[in-house]
Order: C-alpha cells, then sequence, then structure tokens
C-alpha cells in the first residue's frame, strides 16, 4: 500500500494537489476539511460541533477528527492502492493514532511530503479563494492568520515526527500548479520504488 501524508500550511496547496495524485497513483483522496463542511452542511451533530472551531481558525478536536477519519478509511478504502492524507494529521496526537490505525490494518504510511509556502503567499491565495469558495474561515484576515498561527504552534511538529521515522521530504510550494504537480508525482514514484 502507498500511503502518503500530503503536508502544510492552509492554502499551500494540499487539496490542489491530491486530486491529480489520487487519480494518478489509485489512492483514495482522504481530506478531513471536505468531510468536516459535508458534516456541517447534512447538520450531523458532528459537524454542528465542527463549525465552531473551524469559524474561528482552531482545529477540531482530536477526538472527533480521529474518529471520523477511522470510519471514513473503514468504508471507503477497500478498491484503492493506498491513501492520500489531506489536511491529516494536524497534531502528533493525531498522527500517532494514524500509525496505530494503520499498523492495525498491517500497513503503515509510505512518506509525509510538504509543500513549502511563504506566510504571505498564504494569505493571498485564502482571501482570493474566499471571494467565491463561501468558506467563511477564508473570507476573513485576522482568520486566515490564527489558521497559519495555530498551523505553527500544533501542525509543525508533525513535521519532527515523520523526520524521526525518515519519512519526511519538502518540494517548493510556489510556481504553476502543473510544475509542483510533476514534482510531487517524481516524489511519490520514487517513495514507490518506480
Ligand atoms: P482544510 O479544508 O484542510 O483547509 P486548508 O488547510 O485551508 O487547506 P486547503 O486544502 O483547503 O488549501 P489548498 O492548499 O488546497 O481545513 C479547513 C478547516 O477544517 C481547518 O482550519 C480546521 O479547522 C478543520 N480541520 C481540517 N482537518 C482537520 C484536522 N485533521 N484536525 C483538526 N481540524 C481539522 O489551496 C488553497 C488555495 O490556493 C486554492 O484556492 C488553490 O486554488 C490555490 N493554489 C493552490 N496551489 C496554488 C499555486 N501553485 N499557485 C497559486 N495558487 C494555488
Amino acid at each position: 500500500m502507498l500511503n502518503i501524508v500530503l503536508f502544510g500550511p492552509p492554502g499551500s496547496g494540499k487539496g490542489t494537489q491530491a486530486v491529480s495524485l489520487s487519480s494518478g497513483f489509485n489512492l483514495l483522496h482522504v481530506s478531513t476539511g471536505d468531510l468536516l463542511r459535508k458534516e456541517r452542511k447534512e447538520e450531523t451533530p458532528l459537524g454542528l460541533e465542527a463549525e465552531s472551531f473551524i469559524k474561528q481558525g482552531l482545529l477540531v478536536p482530536d477526538e472527533v477528527v480521529i474518529g471520523m477519519l477511522s470510519s471514513h478509511l473503514e468504508e471507503n478504502s477497500e478498491e484503492f492502492d493506498g491513501v492520500i492524507f489531506d489536511g491529516f494529521p494536524r497534531t502528533v496526537a493525531q498522527a500517532e493514532a494514524l500509525d496505530k490505525l494503520l499498523e492495525f490494518k498491517g500497513s503503515s504510511i509510505s512518506a509525509c511530503i510538504a509543500l513549502d509556502v511563504e506566510e504571505e503567499e498564504l494569505v493571498s491565495r485564502l482571501l482570493e479563494r474566499g471571494k467565491t469558495s463561501g468558506r467563511a474561515d477564508d473570507a476573513d484576515t485576522d482568520v486566515i492568520r490564527n489558521r497559519i498561527k495555530v498551523y505553527h504552534e500544533e501542525t509543525a511538529p508533525v513535521a519532527d515526527f515523520y523526520k524521526e521515522q525518515e519519512k519526511f521530504r519538502s518540494i517548493p510550494g510556489i510556481g504553476l500548479v502543473e510544475d509542483i504537480g510533476f514534482a510531487l508525482a517524481n516524489e511519490v514514484r520514487a517513495i514507490n520504488g518506480e
């Protein structure tokens, strides 16, 4: 199984790149952000709980996200050659839970690939998306800056978690979407031993 964590701050291009990567390598694309927004749209108890955190640019509590991810994998991963995790894990506790979950299935994370993008570019991309996405967390500069602050405080340590396992790689995330996608696919091929 090829299990890739696509890593980076909000707006670094994870969602954008995960789509083509998933079809190119027959990987299940799991975006916890998308799953949370779906729950919210359907007004499930989980979605309503998540909404208050997302609106403020905060992370949704670990136990909520881990439970949601675990059932999604259970229901969807059968016909794929692996998984691309987009926006998960976002804390070290989530990374540890993911390792346990995959170990239980006789599998493991193959690599964590980070997209490296500077802060001002992140803010301008998210504000631009906010004009059309309808996402409240993209429309307000303060909320966007808070999401980036939360990334540095709570999510950046996840990189060290994978560095310790010698599974961490990083590529530049600024440039044409196609060029970044090409570089990313090369990394994945190398990880896959192709
Ligand atoms: P997400 O949906 O994961 O939102 P995100 O971090 O902003 O990443 P996204 O994938 O949307 O951005 P992308 O880089 O693709 O999470 C939303 C919220 O849900 C979180 O803030 C949190 O509250 C909650 N949440 C989600 N997962 C969680 C977890 N595991 N634990 C706890 N809480 C969780 O793209 C951004 C924009 O840049 C796009 O408009 C794109 O078109 C553009 N772009 C991409 N590449 C570009 C390039 N090369 N050049 C120019 N623009 C580019």
